[in-house]
């Protein structure tokens, strides 16, 4: 069975740029319907744990550091085939790449700063959902 939610986040560099309410209304005229919100900074180890599939990547610190630059909007989104969906409407991680109209082509800064995150599968949406929010945080309806 297809998954009905996913995991997203709105990057610092995004944030900073005031571009909160773009990404928004892109998420929402893509169909998806906001199960949950909030902006938080997070602390560096939130950020290394939030991350701790990548730790031996090459561009790991670089991430966290990144990651707790400023404020991020985390959401938990509701669809249809929310995960493969929602990658589709961010596009490929490295803006060079991402297909016009995407929301990492529009708002990218460069492949770190890549403005969004969205999981990548029905058990790490999970997972990264509950990293972020407890049961009584999500709206289910
Ligand atoms: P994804 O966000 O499209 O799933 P991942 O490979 O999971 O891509 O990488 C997580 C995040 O790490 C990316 O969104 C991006 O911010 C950053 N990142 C990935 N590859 C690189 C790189 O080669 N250099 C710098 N940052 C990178
Ligand atoms: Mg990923």
């Amino acid at each position: 069975m297809k998954n009905d939610f996913t995991f997203a986040i709105i990057k610092p560099n995004a944030v900073k740029n005031r571009y909160i309410g773009q990404i928004l209304a892109m998420i929402n005229e893509a169909g998806f319907r906001i199960s949950a919100m909030k902006m938080v900074k997070m602390t560096k180890p939130q950020a290394e744990a939030f991350y701790d599939v990548h730790k031996e990547k090459p561009f790991y610190n670089g991430l966290v550091e990144f990651m707790i630059s400023g404020p991020i909007v985390a959401l938990i989104l509701k669809n249809d085939n929310a995960i493969e969906e929602f990658r589709t409407l961010i596009g490929n991680t490295d803006p060079v790449k991402a297909e016009e109209g995407t929301i990492r082509k529009i708002f990218a800064a460069s492949l770190q700063m890549n403005a969004v995150h969205g999981s990548d599968s029905p058990e790490n949406a999970t997972i990264e959902a509950s990293f972020f929010f407890s049961g009584f945080e999500r709206f289910y309806s």
